[in-house]
């Protein structure tokens, strides 16, 4: 008897003790497992177990399965799922400052994007802390060229393309190129392009190799045009819930997931053109004329978006030009 009573004080202290309490946590992503981006979610979901020894067990669901992409955000703010990956610019018509890594050449190197975060970073801090959010980590892409059977010399050639969009601007693109914009997010992207619903679109090679759009294009002109980044981002009630360890492991495994997303960006962009070549994909240098239409493209773009974005806009863009 007093053993039984020994033993069940014991399992209530344990159970109710904050020391062995165990979250489990949900990340949606968008993109398909075998993507460096939710390979990365993964390792990142492996760190934080056994950095708090099995307290934090995050779970990822790849390829849009639990929320298709444009609905992750908010599922995050409402504390549908405690944490998700997110791409940026899909929320410029929300916020403009979510879109600076999507004009066309604003930022279109590596070390570009990079200097572009983190010049966004604090802003981005700020914008999400009062959504009740908070940014874990962002990776960038790889650049982003043009998916399209047709010959390209100039934009004019891009007249009359079905063009997928994933963005306000890559639909935005379509529309001053004379394209026709049909938004389709990553995961139906295949099946758009096996049912004619689209026949071009701008992406990086990764998205390209993903998708297997060498089964129905067969060139890419790389016209390395931006690095749009996705964003692992945290229901702030959630996060505050933890105790200090496990937030402080979690904040731990998402700077080394950022660190190991830049260069598994970076390698990624090598091998999925190497890939994409294999399949008999042409990587197309873009000719002369084709880069100063794209050129006159970005700059009518980021006009646009600095008469949206206001003087935020123009600060970010002076810090980052700086
Ligand atoms: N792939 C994603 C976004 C940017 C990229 O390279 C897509 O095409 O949906």
């Amino acid at each position: 008897m007093k053993l039984k009573f020994a033993l069940s004080v014991a399992a209530l202290a344990f159970a109710s003790g904050q020391a062995f309490a165990q979250a489990k946590w949900d990340l949606p992503a968008a993109y398909p497992a075998s993507n460096f981006h939710t390979e990365n979610l993964v390792q990142f979901a492996n760190d934080v177990d056994k950095a708090t020894g099995g307290k934090l067990k995050i779970t990822v669901h790849p390829n849009a399965s639990l929320y298709k992409a444009p609905e992750i955000k908010r599922a995050v703010q409402g504390g549908q799922a405690q944490i998700g990956e997110i791409l940026l610019v899909n929320y410029q018509n929300e916020w403009p400052l979510f879109g600076a890594d999507g004009i066309p050449f604003l930022a279109d190197s590596y070390d570009g994007a990079m200097k572009l975060y983190q010049a966004q970073r604090p802003l981005l801090d700020k914008k999400l802390g009062e959504q009740g959010m908070m940014l874990l980590y962002a990776v960038a892409w790889p650049p982003q060229g043009i998916y399209t059977n047709r010959t390209l010399n100039s934009a004019a050639d891009m007249k009359g393309l079905k063009w997928r969009a994933y963005s306000p601007a890559t639909a935005r693109i379509a529309e001053l190129v004379g394209a026709q914009p049909v938004t389709v997010q990553a995961a139906e992207l295949s099946q758009a392009m096996a049912t004619g619903v689209v026949d071009s679109y701008m992406s990086s090679g990764s998205t390209g190799f993903d998708t297997k759009t060498y089964e129905h294009i067969k060139r890419w002109y790389d016209t390395q045009a931006w690095l749009p980044k996705n964003a692992v981002i945290v229901n702030r009630a959630a996060f505050n819930a933890l105790d200090k360890g496990t937030q402080d492991a979690l904040l731990k495994a998402g700077a080394d997931a950022e660190k190991r997303g830049w260069a598994a960006s970076q390698r990624t962009n090598r091998e999925s053109l190497d890939k994409l070549k294999a399949n008999g994909m042409q990587i197309v240098e873009p000719p002369a004329q084709l880069k100063t239409d794209m050129q006159k493209v970005g700059e009518t773009m980021l006009k646009e978006w600095l008469d949206k974005a206001g003087p935020e806009g123009q600060q970010l863009v002076n810090a980052y030009r700086k």
